[in-house]
C-alpha cells in the first residue's frame, strides 16, 4: 500500500488544497521532528536518567520533570533558527521568548506544552506535546506579549503528538484532522487517519471524579445524571476514564468519542479553570472542532476567549457535540 508521509502531506496541502504557505509547512516539519527527538528521549526513561525532578519550577509554580526541562529546549532549539518565526511561547516559561536577531524572523506564534501529562512520565503512562500555530499581526513592530493574545479562531495550524504505544502526531490546518504514525525504523511520519471524526454522542466521559465535591452545580447535575444510568434520565449507561494527559483523553475522544471535562472548581475560585488556555485548551479545541466536535468553557466557545495573559486558565468541556451542548445548557440555564 502507498504511504504518505508528513511532508507529501504537506506539501499537498500546500500546492493543492492552497491551505498553508511554505513558511507554515517548514514549521510544522520542525516541530514534527522536533516531537521525534521528544520521543526518543522519552523512550529512554530511566535507561538514560531521564525520570525525576528537575529540581526546578515552571511559571505555574509546578514541579519540573527533567523531560519537560529537555523537551522545552529540544522545542526551543529546533524553531528559532528557521526564519519562521516571530516568538514563541511554552508552558514551561514565564514570559514568551523572541527570535535572537542573529537569525531571520517570520510571521508566525508558536506555543507549546513540551510536555503533557508530567505527572505520568515516571509510571509509563502515555504523555504528549501540544502545539498551537498563530500569525503575528506585528507585521513590523517588535513582538511582545500582547502579540500572543489571540482567541483561538486565529490559529492557523494546531497539533499534538502522543508518545504511547505508538508514536502519533495528529495535526490540523484547518481542513480537517489527519494522523501520523511514527514509523520508527525510517524515522518518518506516515498518514495513518485521515479526516477523524468525534461521533455526535457517547456513553464515555472523562473528569477527575475526585474533584466532585468542588464542582459547580451544572457539572455535579450533568455527571450525577450519567452515574445514574440506564435507569436515569439519560436512560442509557455510561462508562468513564481518566488517564489525567490531556493528549491521551483527547485522542481517545477523537478515535472513539466521548467528553471530557476539566471544569473550575471551589479548590482555587479565583482561578477559571486548571488547564492552560492558549497552548492546551485553543489547539485542542481547534482539533475537537475540526473534527465535527464541541469545546465550551461551560458558557462559550473556547476558541471565541479573549485571552488577557499568556498563561491564562479556562474551563474546559470538549468532545462529542451532543454531550458538550448538553452540559453547556446547564451552565447556561
Ligand atoms: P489532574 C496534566 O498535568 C494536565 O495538565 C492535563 O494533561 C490533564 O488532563 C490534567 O492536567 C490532569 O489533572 O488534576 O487529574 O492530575
Amino acid at each position: 500500500m502507498r504511504r504518505t508521509t508528513l511532508t507529501q502531506f504537506l506539501v499537498e496541502q500546500q500546492r493543492s488544497a492552497r491551505a498553508i504557505k511554505p513558511e507554515l509547512r517548514l514549521l510544522i516539519e520542525v516541530v514534527a521532528r522536533a516531537c521525534k527527538a521528544i520521543a526518543v528521549n522519552v523512550g529512554k526513561g530511566a535507561l538514560a536518567g531521564m525520570l525525576g525532578n528537575a529540581g526546578t519550577e515552571n511559571v505555574q509554580g509546578e514541579a519540573q520533570k527533567k523531560l519537560d526541562v529537555i523537551s522545552n529546549e529540544i522545542l526551543m532549539e529546533a524553531n528559532e533558527w528557521g526564519g519562521h518565526l516571530a516568538g514563541m511561547a511554552s508552558e514551561e516559561m514565564e514570559t514568551f521568548h523572541e527570535i535572537p536577531n542573529r537569525y531571520p524572523k517570520g510571521e508566525y506564534l508558536l506555543l507549546f506544552d513540551p510536555l503533557d501529562g508530567s505527572s505520568n512520565i515516571d509510571v509509563n503512562v502515555s504523555i504528549g506535546t501540544i502545539f498551537s500555530v498563530l500569525k503575528s499581526s506585528d507585521e513590523l513592530g517588535p513582538v511582545t506579549e500582547k502579540s500572543f493574545l489571540l482567541p483561538g479562531t486565529s490559529q492557523v495550524a494546531a497539533g499534538y503528538a502522543v508518545y504511547g504505544p505508538t508514536t502519533l502526531l495528529v495535526l490540523t490546518v484547518g481542513t480537517g484532522v489527519h494522523c501520523f504514525t511514527l514509523d520508527r525504523e525510517m524515522g518518518s511520519w506516515v498518514l495513518t487517519q485521515s479526516n477523524m471524526t468525534i461521533p455526535e454522542d457517547t456513553k464515555e466521559f472523562a473528569i477527575n471524579m475526585s474533584n466532585m465535591r468542588h464542582w459547580e452545580p451544572p457539572v455535579k447535575r450533568y455527571v450525577d445524571e450519567l452515574l445514574q444510568g440506564k435507569e436515569g434520565p439519560r436512560g442509557k449507561d455510561f462508562n468513564m476514564r481518566w488517564v489525567a494527559s490531556m493528549v491521551a483523553d483527547v485522542h481517545r475522544i477523537l478515535t472513539r468519542g466521548g467528553i471530557f471535562m476539566y471544569p473550575r472548581d471551589k479548590r482555587e475560585p479565583d482561578k477559571p479553570g486548571k488547564l492552560r488556555l492558549m497552548y492546551e485548551a485553543n489547539p485542542m479545541s481547534f482539533i475537537v472542532e475540526q473534527a465535527g466536535g464541541a469545546a465550551t468553557n461551560g458558557h462559550q466557545r473556547i476558541l471565541d476567549v479573549r485571552p488577557g495573559k499568556l498563561h491564562e486558565r479556562v474551563s474546559v468541556i470538549l468532545g462529542s457535540k451532543n454531550e458538550v451542548e448538553r452540559v453547556t445548557s446547564y451552565h447556561l440555564a
